[in-house]
């Protein structure tokens, strides 16, 4: 007989690629690491082939299967929705959700355009009213090192916001041969690096400062027009087939922005950087001080205190591993290094302390559409020979 009488919470998640395997490593191992105030359920998972969302349930741990998600949606063991799918089907999944009265996880970007983005945040105020929560998957928020940094910078560690340097740097696409998926794809994807990474330092960005960016001047480009069609594709690599087809987003954009505490910032979101693996890079600069973060050494966070005497002043090397750090506590003794998993399970974990006792998780789809309008700004601004672009629904 079960000891355990915390409220159970159900789980449903639609798609089981690269995030739905993600995810799914984070709703098993949740629990585990973290006293939760209910008990998560991998209860179902959706995915189109029977076979494939079979064999992968098994894999990851999901206790049954559905092969269209609005039946998944429509089942009395589902109580949350976690929308793992490419972007071109959030918009519909999410609304469905919570129009059902499920709570909603759904990875990023939110959407793949502003209106779509719209309809979400707006579906998920209605759903607010009734007690069904949603949140949005920028889950980088919740490495511990940039969770520490948005600390920092709220507790006025380095003064007011002056400049912010921000840039997201991959590879996996910078050989021209690298096969077309539906990551290159503007139907499915919404966008490319914009979308895809840009989004998240601009989520994060916001996060840490606090600020939002009201305005942008953008580049975006398209190196490589068109490759091979992907014959598989998993993860980020897949089989080149011998039909050729066009790349349909930006391979890399650039912008300049202003924040709304009065400062600036530059953006880089690129997948042809190569040697740089997935190197976020954040560097803020205030009127006291400095943080530096780049997540390939994402156990560690740079700090310079412009406080301290000039000849003893320096960058001081935070390895963020020590009990006194945010979600370091839960797993293992002082010192030992965090990975790129953590967290995700550091987002289910927070995402279930709200739903515990009613609260909005953070990021909210309000939050989700906001980082979309910055998205959608950059690229009309890039559109317009990088013309000065506000961003909607911020101050002028
Ligand atoms: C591919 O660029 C990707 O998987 C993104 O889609 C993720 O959001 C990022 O976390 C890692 O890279």
């Amino acid at each position: 007989m079960s000891t355990d009488e915390r409220p159970r919470l159900g789980l449903g998640m639609v798609g089981y690629a690269f995030m739905g395997r993600a995810h799914s490593q984070a709703w098993r191992v949740a629990p585990r690491f973290f006293e939760l105030p209910l008990r998560p359920d991998m209860a179902v998972l959706c995915g189109r082939s029977p076979q494939g969302v079979a064999t992968a349930a098994r894999t990851l741990g999901w206790g049954a299967v559905e092969t269209d998600w609005r039946r998944l949606i429509a089942r009395d063991d589902v109580d949350l929705v976690d929308v793992v799918t490419p972007g071109d089907t959030h918009a519909e999944i999410a609304v469905a959700a919570l129009e059902a009265g499920k709570h909603v996880l759904c990875e990023k970007p939110l959407a793949n355009s502003v209106t779509e983005a719209e309809a979400m945040a707006a579906a998920a105020r209605r759903a607010a009213e009734h007690g069904v929560l949603a949140m949005v998957g920028f889950t980088y928020r919740r490495v511990p090192a940039i969770s520490l940094a948005a600390q920092l910078v709220a507790e006025g560690r380095i003064g007011r916001v002056r400049q912010v340097r921000a840039q997201y740097l991959q590879d996996w696409i910078a050989d021209p041969e690298a096969p077309l998926s539906w990551r290159l794809d503007k139907q499915r994807a919404g966008s490319g690096a914009l979308g895809d990474i840009g989004a998240h330092i601009v989520d994060l960005v916001q996060f840490i400062t606090g600020e939002s960016i009201t305005g942008v001047s953008g580049l975006l480009e398209t190196f490589v027009t068109e490759r091979p069609v992907a014959e598989g594709f998993s993860g980020l690599s897949g089989t080149a087939g011998s039909a050729r087809g066009p790349v349909t987003v930006d391979d890399a954009a650039v912008f300049l922005a202003r924040l709304s505490g009065g400062g600036i910032g530059t953006f880089e979101a690129t997948r042809f950087a190569w040697g740089r693996k997935n190197a976020i890079r954040l560097e803020v600069n205030g009127t006291d001080g400095s943080l530096a973060f780049d997540f390939e050494d994402l156990n560690v966070l740079h700090l310079f205190d412009a406080t301290e005497p000039a000849r003893e002043a320096g960058y001081r090397r935070i390895v963020v591993t020590e009990p006194e750090h945010p979600y370091v506590a839960a797993w293992w003794p002082a010192g030992h290094m965090l990975g790129y998993e953590h967290a995700f399970t550091h987002q289910a974990v927070d995402l279930v302390h709200a739903l515990a006792v009613g609260a909005q998780p953070a990021p909210s789809f309000d939050d989700g559409l906001a980082v979309q309008r910055v998205l959608d700004a950059v690229e009309r601004s890039a559109a317009d020979e990088s013309r000065w672009t506000t961003v909607a629904g911020t101050p002028a």
